[in-house]
């Protein structure tokens, strides 16, 4: 069996989708999800300059020497763009080993573990009362777990996820329109000094039962962290997510020194080797790495596996930059991993983006449940995809107050 081309796509009905066709001499095709978000060009560039060419002729099914292939052969190793690129060939390929067996990817994992996978939901606010509202929002739809944000009194502009422009469904919506990123400016002090109040008043308006996160998006430093950890303790988080910068493994210690908050770290990685200390010291409790951002199934599979001997569970990293194809394939390891905790979900399953990745796998009240087509089980409408083009955009950037750049 060979590979006898492969085309990628770059669009999507408001985000710049990469997507990875294979093309075999049997007929069967397979999948792949490649976007680095607001980087998008770039793993694209990637296939189709080096990888796609010594792709054709291989033999699909031979889908982890291909990836050791690709990753040994650059020499380079790891980074953002490769390991995107990596991901998007081996989500194909095993989107085609799964047509070819006729099975769901979960079977070839080993089965399924569960029926249902619980999901979260990102709630944000201009303000805490806004957020109470969009909280309540997701509660009615039946989420079990909600990410909470609000803009803090007296910061200067919008704090991380708390973009101006009230969306649908009260979300907001995200405006990383145009190269040039936006500046928000952030106030460590008024942060710390807010956000433990506003989570304990979410705590006591939803009671114990709502599973409640965090995100802090690396702003704080070690010590803070650990300060901030131990004043949110009371409020029974089910994860404090990003809370030090991420390429510090290091970081976590003085806080797991000084708090037991639950810790979920790792949606910038891209290898087992951003995470490996991290998860054997135990020092994290989720692990958030994507499939499209850490070379695809089989290294995140890996990840998975080391993750499991030292009680980590997985939570993924599922903002609305992964395409269907990632969240599917994310969806299948959900399905069988024994040390599933959770899966970020966004609803932006727009009619534009059903058309353009049809798909039987179903949301219903909070709980992901992956269909049982061959495969990822989500297809790609060419017709559909022709409608778009590639637009760029950035992530803001962060400064404090006195102009010095900061975490975004
Ligand atoms: C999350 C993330 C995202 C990132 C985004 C960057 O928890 O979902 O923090 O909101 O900011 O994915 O591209
Ligand atoms: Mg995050």
């Amino acid at each position: 069996m060979k590979i006898t081309d492969a085309k990628v796509f770059v669009g999507g009905p408001a985000k710049n989708y990469v997507t990875l066709k294979i093309m075999t001499d049997q007929g069967v095709y397979g999948l792949g999800d490649a976007t680095l978000n607001n980087r998008e060009t770039l793993p694209a560039a990637y296939l189709q300059d080096y990888l796609i060419p010594n792709l054709i002729g291989m033999d699909p099914r031979n889908s982890e020497d291909i990836w050791q292939f690709f990753y040994r052969g650059a020499y380079f190793r790891r980074g953002p763009i490769s390991m995107a690129a990596f991901g998007a060939i081996d989500m194909a390929l095993w989107d085609i080993k799964g047509k070819l067996a006729g099975m769901p990817l979960y079977q070839l994992f080993g089965g399924k573990s569960r029926d249902g996978a619980m999901v979260y939901a990102h709630a944000t606010g201009a303000d805490l009362e806004d957020l109470m509202d969009s909280i309540a929002h997701y509660v009615e739809q039946g989420y079990k777990a909600v990410r909470v944000q609000c803009g803090i009194p007296g910061m200067p502009s919008a704090s991380y996820a708390v973009p101006e422009t009230k969306g649908e469904g009260k979300h907001y919506i995200s405006d990383f329109s145009g190269i040039r990123p936006k500046v928000e400016v952030w106030d460590t002090d008024r942060y710390m000094r807010y956000m433990p109040g506003a989570l304990a008043e979410i705590r006591s308006r939803f009671g114990p039962d709502l599973k409640i996160l965090h995100d802090v998006h690396h702003r704080l430093l070690p010590r803070e962290a650990a300060e901030f950890a131990k004043a949110v303790e009371p409020v029974g988080l089910y994860w404090l997510e990003d809370p030090t910068p991420a390429e510090d493994q290091d970081a976590l210690r003085l806080l797991r020194q000084h708090s037991t908050v639950p810790v979920a770290i790792g949606e910038v990685f891209n290898s087992i080797y951003d995470c490996n200390k991290l998860i054997e010291a135990e020092l994290i409790d989720f692990i958030r790495v994507a499939v499209t951002y850490a070379g695809g199934i089989t290294h995140v599979k890996r990840i998975v596996d080391l993750a499991g001997l030292h009680h980590v569970r997985t939570g993924f990293h599922g903002a609305p930059s992964h395409s269907p194809l990632c969240m599917a394939a994310q969806a299948h390891l959900n399905a069988w991993a024994p040390n599933f905790g959770i899966q970020e979900y966004l609803v932006l399953g727009t009619p534009e983006c059903d058309a353009l990745f049809p798909s039987e796998h179903q949301m219903e009240n909070g709980m992901v449940y992956v269909s049982d087509a061959p495969g990822l089980g989500v297809d790609f409408d060419e017709k559909e995809a022709a409608r778009y083009s590639y637009a760029p955009g950035s992530h803001p950037v962060v400064r404090l107050q006195d102009g010095t750049l900061w975490n975004y």
